[in-house]
């Protein structure tokens, strides 16, 4: 299996961050790749390729122009309004289910309008990092679309909280959307998201969309973030109605229990019989995770990858969460492995 990777991501530098003074804790940390990277090499699982460049088109396939826009000059157009460089971080104090009718033309108006949520930083380098965790995803698509039977795109930052016009959960450009939209010039696509968070960024790009199936499993959002989406009765609209299908779940879940729903899930996506399947592949669900409630074992992650693999459909994996450094990267490989042969 070909994993995709850069070290782009460094620029989003979110470690030991203060900002107006105050030390902002993200878990969402270059280490983490890190980690997962180096399971990988350890693991001899396959070659470790750098993205090509698909420009801007295919991300523009998915989100705003002028979100976009306001990505890759936040921080230059911050630093003209407050007259210092500094990160970009909402006003907020937490997430939020409202939305502004227009965009402002300045800060801090438009800092916030672009986000739901209240600490995810917009550093320099952010733009820079984002756009390659894109090209990452595009990139295994590709490998897909020409023959592959799976690729690994190791993609930092996640994307799939990502919004087509607002930013949050530590995404910033839906990386599995792009790389869906991007395979779907083939036929109909089905994403399959196991991040311990519902992929409220996902469901939104494809909710009417009629050539994609969208599948989550995950901790229930009356508790857990993203709090406003990943209810049961969201089921698509329009010509994408019935296509949407979330399950939410308690927390504590262990092996046994998630692997009853996920054949659920996956009756769904053979039913639909996609031309690709996408996997986002959050490993916040593990057991111990610093964010994640869940008490999935690595045992449990091969079990899950191996259902998955035996509906052989050709597999698009993006890296979404994952929190618990220790155990990240054996149970991405260990995932992986159940797509070899
Ligand atoms: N202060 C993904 O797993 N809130 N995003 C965490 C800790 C945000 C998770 C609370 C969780 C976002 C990709
Ligand atoms: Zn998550």
């Amino acid at each position: 299996m070909h994993t995709i990777y850069t070290d782009r991501h460094h620029g989003h530098a979110t470690e030991n961050l203060v900002i107006n003074g105050q030390p902002i804790e993200s878990r969402e940390t270059p280490a983490r790749a890190e980690a997962i990277l180096a399971a990988v090499r350890a693991a001899q699982l396959g070659p470790i390729l750098a993205p090509t460049d698909h420009g801007l088109a295919p991300i523009r396939a998915v989100h705003d122009a002028d979100f976009v826009m306001y990505l890759r000059t936040a921080y230059a157009q911050s630093a003209a309004y407050f007259g210092e460089a500094r990160p970009v971080i909402a006003g907020r104090n937490d997430v939020t289910s409202e939305r502004a009718p227009s965009c402002p033309e300045d800060f801090p108006g438009r800092r916030d309008y672009y986000t739901y949520d209240y600490e995810d930083p917009i550093l320099e380098m952010t733009w820079d990092a984002a756009y390659w965790s894109a090209q990452c995803a595009l990139t295994a698509a590709d490998l897909v679309r020409a023959g592959e039977r799976a690729a690994y795109a190791l993609c930092r930052p996640p994307g799939h909280h990502a919004m087509p016009d607002q930013y949050g959960g530590f995404c910033y450009l839906n990386n599995v959307a792009i790389a869906a939209r991007s395979l779907q010039a083939d036929g109909p696509v089905a994403i399959l998201d196991i991040d311990y968070h519902h992929g409220n960024g996902t469901q939104a790009i494809f909710y009417a969309d009629p050539a994609a199936l969208f599948c989550s499993l995950h901790a229930d959002p009356d508790f857990v973030y993203p709090f406003f989406w990943g209810r049961a009765d969201e089921r698509g609209a329009g010509a994408g109605l019935g296509l949407n299908h979330n399950w939410p779940l308690p927390l504590h879940m262990d092996d046994v229990a998630y692997l009853v729903v996920l054949d659920e899930a996956l009756h769904v996506i053979a039913d639909f019989a996609p031309r690709y399947l996408l996997v986002s592949l959050g490993l916040d669900a593990a057991e111990g995770d610093l964010i994640g409630k869940f008490r999935i074992t690595t045992q449990g992650f091969r079990e899950i990858g191996r259902r998955i693999a035996a509906l052989r459909f050709p597999t698009v994996i993006v890296q979404e969460g994952g929190y618990r450094l220790d155990t990240l990267g054996d149970n991405a490989v260990t995932f992986l492995r159940a797509f070899e042969g």
